[in-house]
């Protein structure tokens, strides 16, 4: 029988409310994430757990395992969030993993919890963290699933197979900025309009590729008056694929460098194999998954650490970043259960 989860859905209000709404509004480095940070540093101290704020200003709760020289075992994600963003991002893995650590207390292997810094916005302090060393030698990220296909598949949980690939790029389109009334529409030269003609070709591109994505979700218009015709925009491109060649296919129609680009990573086949045995155990289907969402535990899995994700379903359709991200009481339960046990096995070994 899943065990309560009543205390952490409560902490996942409280971390929601930071922003003011609507939805969940904590950037990466912002006052809102530092609140985020503080209120979870404290539920760490109130499970008797050791904190260690990094260089990079990640947060970490540690559990000393009998042996501590051995390669440590974490678990955790981010507590930034996207504007308008949902309950689950982010926040449900770090919430689980102080959940997971106060079940489980000490092991043969040291345990921690870590809220890795700005991850909306490009991984930044697990980045920084692979960059500076001092890695775990395995990582289990519990995320929301950001999409339809668990709840398709009729199943509470996934295990990650891989993590997409991806770069966000700039494209600058230039005009003549000039008077809305007076400039005649011969010969207008409308940045917007050079944009928009840009934005469907990046459509058309994606939809090309095979599992390729492409969005454009910012906009800068310059100068920005109403009654100015656009003289320049920027625009940043988010664009994915699920392997390097198509990767590299999309960005060369998109005409993007590789500057910045995240190669797709599978997750490591010891953790996948944990997870699976840890949802068996509990009699559960076992459906594995590629994400097309970008995660830490990408980057750590990138820096040689042993990383898997355990999915948990989507509620609203797989609806995320976006103020109805949900996902059901009983599910969020087991999903702990089966973290908890994959830790477990883990920090045993
Ligand atoms: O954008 C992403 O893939 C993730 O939510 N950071
Ligand atoms: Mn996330
Ligand atoms: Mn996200």
């Amino acid at each position: 029988m899943a065990r309560s989860v009543a205390r952490l859905l409560e902490r996942l209000d409280a971390l929601y409310e930071i922003g003011g709404g609507p939805g969940a509004n904590r950037i990466g480095y912002s006052p809102e994430e530092d609140a985020a940070h503080a209120l979870v540093a404290d539920w760490l101290r109130e499970a008797d757990v050791e904190v260690e704020v990094d260089a990079h200003r990640n947060l970490l709760g540690r559990v000393p395992g009998d042996e501590p020289e051995l390669p440590e075992v974490w678990t955790g994600s981010h507590l930034d969030s996207v504007p308008q963003g949902g309950r689950y991002d982010g926040a449900l893995g770090v919430l689980a993993g102080i959940e997971a650590l106060e079940r489980l207390g000490r092991r043969r292997r040291t345990l921690a919890v870590v809220a890795f810094r700005e991850e909306e916005r490009g991984c930044v302090g697990s980045r920084a963290r692979s960059g500076a060393g001092g890695l775990p030698g395995a990582f289990v990220e519990l995320h929301h699933e950001q999409g339809p296909r668990l709840a398709q598949a009729g199943a509470p949980l996934g295990v990650v197979t891989g993590i997409v690939g991806y770069k966000r790029g700039d494209r600058v389109l230039e005009g003549r900025a000039g008077h809305a009334g007076t400039t005649p529409m011969e010969g207008r030269a409308d940045a917007l309009v050079a944009a928009a003609a840009e934005i469907l070709r990046i459509r058309d591109a994606a939809t090309a590729i095979d599992g390729a994505v492409a969005t454009v979700g910012y906009l800068e218009i310059e100068p920005g008056g109403v009654n100015v015709v656009p003289g320049r925009v920027r625009l940043v491109v988010d664009a994915r694929a699920p392997d390097a060649e198509r990767l590299t296919r999309l960005l060369g129609e998109l005409g993007l460098d590789d500057e910045g680009r995240t190669e797709p990573v599978a997750m490591s086949d010891t953790v996948r194999g944990t997870l699976r045995a840890a949802v068996e155990a509990r009699g559960l289907p076992v459906v594995e998954l590629a994400s097309g969402a970008g995660h830490d535990a990408g980057i750590l899995a990138a820096a040689g650490v042993e990383a898997g994700m355990l999915f948990v379903r989507a509620g609203s359709g797989g609806v995320s970043h976006h103020p109805d991200e949900s996902a059901a009481e009983e599910d969020v339960a087991v999903a702990v259960d089966v973290l908890t046990d994959a830790l477990d096995r883990l920090a045993s070994a």
